[in-house]
């Protein structure tokens, strides 16, 4: 429906109907707030959208322009149709730092609108505004904003850049970070919609992957009542024990470090690479399908023992042995952190040929723009600055090396639920969804949840987010008529690795919510250019299908052709 269609509809209908029909827009009108109705504000033009004509508290226009059609984007995901973008701030104050802070926001309206609303995830530490273009992530198909939604994204409160975390020193920027951005923003956007089109949306939608399917989990759990449908991909939403964890896995990595190196080079590409083989070795036919896939986690996990199946070096490491030190590394990783009483301090992670994957190296051990793995890069500055409570400011001039090799997991991972007077809440108060297992908001209001993750994801473990799947089951078995679980074999963190990492659940959700399809399985292709799948020689057009946790993709007896999700089935 176009803008001016929503205004002359009236004019289609004749007689008798005509009267029914106003009838029920004046009605309507009434329920929505009579937005744009004749008892209602104006609806308004892209020009005429300020600050003063909005009149939303907090809100502040800083510009709205009319944007032309972009077709010629190297993929679809690149294009847009013709929109109105709205930018500008919600509640502008100066922190306890003395510095000045704002939600930064974008709103994107299409000139043809489909009715709909999108809330586009952010990612990292935010502090950067994406393009509200409404990316469906994994997928280089058409984005949401092309599909006729309104898309709104926010910097989550603070507009500092990825690498600067110091907001962490002010205590709303916090909260804003962690849900506040996404409970303030989100309303204020759909009032942006109603001035524009004269009604509220029909439904709305939320994506995000990483930080920003952290953001989706949040907000089923917060404010399950803004919207409709929820997808998290590779969520973090433990995000706080996640960053200890990082701290753990350097720890590790840098034990089995001799002088002088550091853990790209003492976890050199050769190690990892040997570490997936022998995994597959174990675990890849355990699904029926010698395929560099490994669909039978739960099976592989109790198959493969790193201590036996990969030899112990006798002499230096040529990338067919291990040594003792790496082999007790890397089995501590894979536990999960600990504190010294053996208590575990987020969750285990799954054996998956992901770990030889290019996104598993640039996370865990080699960032390759710095000589560190980005969970140093990220997870120093993150873990003092943001989720230790009262913030300790680190010096990272080493780059955060130093502040996590003396990060001690008895003393410091327990300031991740500290609070004080002025932290009022922790960081796991902040960031984590409330009551995470019971999503009794979202279930009563019909709302639905995707929640799709890599098994080779090393920033955030598939682990701790089937356990919270599994617990939400067990707290409610209706749970899988309001959200479902998708795992995604060898798939890094949101993408990449040897795996079928394209697929599109914007469409799955959609029909979940409007027409009451509970998704099954999903169909999802290789990233032909992706490094991961060249090297392992897989063909352009392998597709498999994903399937709702538990399931798992099965080749169908009697089926030769293992290249075509149509001859797979969930089971
Ligand atoms: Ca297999």
């Amino acid at each position: 429906m176009t803008l001016s269609h929503a205004r002359s509809g009236a004019t289609r209908h004749h007689g008798w109907r005509r009267l029914v029909f106003l009838l029920l827009v004046s009605a309507t009108a009434v329920i929505v707030g009579g937005c744009g109705g004749a008892d209602g504000p104006p609806l308004l033009a892209c020009n005429a959208i300020s600050t003063s004509s909005l009149a939303i508290s907090g809100l502040k226009v800083n510009s709205s322009t009319s944007v032309a059609a972009k077709t010629d984007g190297a993929a679809a995901s690149d294009n847009y149709p013709a929109h109105c973008l709205v930018q500008g701030t919600l509640n502008e104050r100066t922190g306890i730092d003395g510095k000045p802070y704002a939600i930064g926001y974008e709103v994107r309206l299409p000139t043809a609108w489909n009715g709909k609303f999108f809330y586009q995830g952010g990612g990292g530490t935010d502090g950067v505004l994406p393009p509200a273009l409404g990316s469906v992530l994994n997928s280089t198909q058409t984005n949401a904003l092309s599909q006729g939604y309104a898309v709104a994204t926010s910097d989550g409160g603070h507009n500092t850049g990825q690498s600067d975390v110091s907001f962490g020193l002010d205590p709303q920027a916090r909260k804003d970070y962690g849900y506040n951005a996404v409970g303030t923003l989100t309303p204020a956007a759909k009032q942006i919609v109603a001035r524009t089109y004269g009604r509220a949306p029909d439904h709305s939608y939320f994506m995000g992957c990483s930080n920003g399917g952290r953001d989706a989990m949040v907000a089923a759990s917060r404010f399950a009542d803004q919207f409709d449908g929820l997808v998290a991909a590779d969520p973090g939403f433990n995000l706080p024990k996640a960053a200890v964890a990082e701290q753990w896995d350097t720890q590790q990595f840098m034990s089995a470090a001799s002088p002088g190196q550091l853990p790209k080079d003492a976890f050199p590409s050769s190690t990892m690479k040997l570490l997936a083989s022998r995994i597959l070795a174990k675990c890849d036919a355990l699904d029926g399908v010698v395929d560099g896939m490994i669909n039978n986690r739960s099976a592989c996990q109790s198959a493969f023992n790193l201590a036996t199946d990969v030899p112990t070096c006798t002499a230096a490491p040529d990338g067919s042995c291990m040594t003792q030190a790496q082999k007790t590394a890397l089995q501590k990783v894979f536990d999960g952190a600990k504190n010294s009483a053996n208590e575990s301090l987020y969750a285990s992670w799954p054996w998956d040929a992901g770990v030889a994957g290019a996104g598993w190296r640039f996370w865990k051990l080699d960032a390759g723009f710095a000589p560190l793995p980005f969970n140093t890069v990220i997870g120093a500055g993150s873990m003092g600055y943001v989720f230790t409570t009262p913030p300790d400011a680190p010096n990272l001039a080493d780059g955060g090396l130093g502040y996590q090799l003396r990060f001690n997991m008895d003393t410091d991972a327990p300031k991740i639920f500290q609070k004080t007077s002025v932290f009022d809440q922790s960081a796991m108060d902040f960031m984590t969804p409330p009551d995470a297992t019971h999503l009794t908001s979202l279930k009563s209001r019909g709302g639905k949840m995707i929640v799709y993750h890599g098994i080779g994801d090393p920033v955030f473990s598939a682990n701790d987010t089937i356990a919270w799947y599994n617990a939400v089951n067990a707290a409610d078995s209706s749970a899988p008529n309001y959200t479902r679980l998708f795992l995604v074999p060898g798939m890094n963190h949101c993408s990449g690795g040897p795996a079928t990492d394209r697929f599109n659940m914007l469409p799955v959700l959609e029909s979940w919510v409007e027409r009451g399809v509970a998704p099954e399985s999903v169909v999802a292709a290789v990233n032909p250019s992706d490094p991961d799948v060249v090297a392992n020689g897989w063909p352009a057009s392998r597709t498999r299908p994903l399937c709702a946790y538990p399931k798992q993709a099965i080749l169908k007896p009697g089926a030769t052709n293992a290249e075509s999700a149509e001859n797979f089935v969930c089971q």
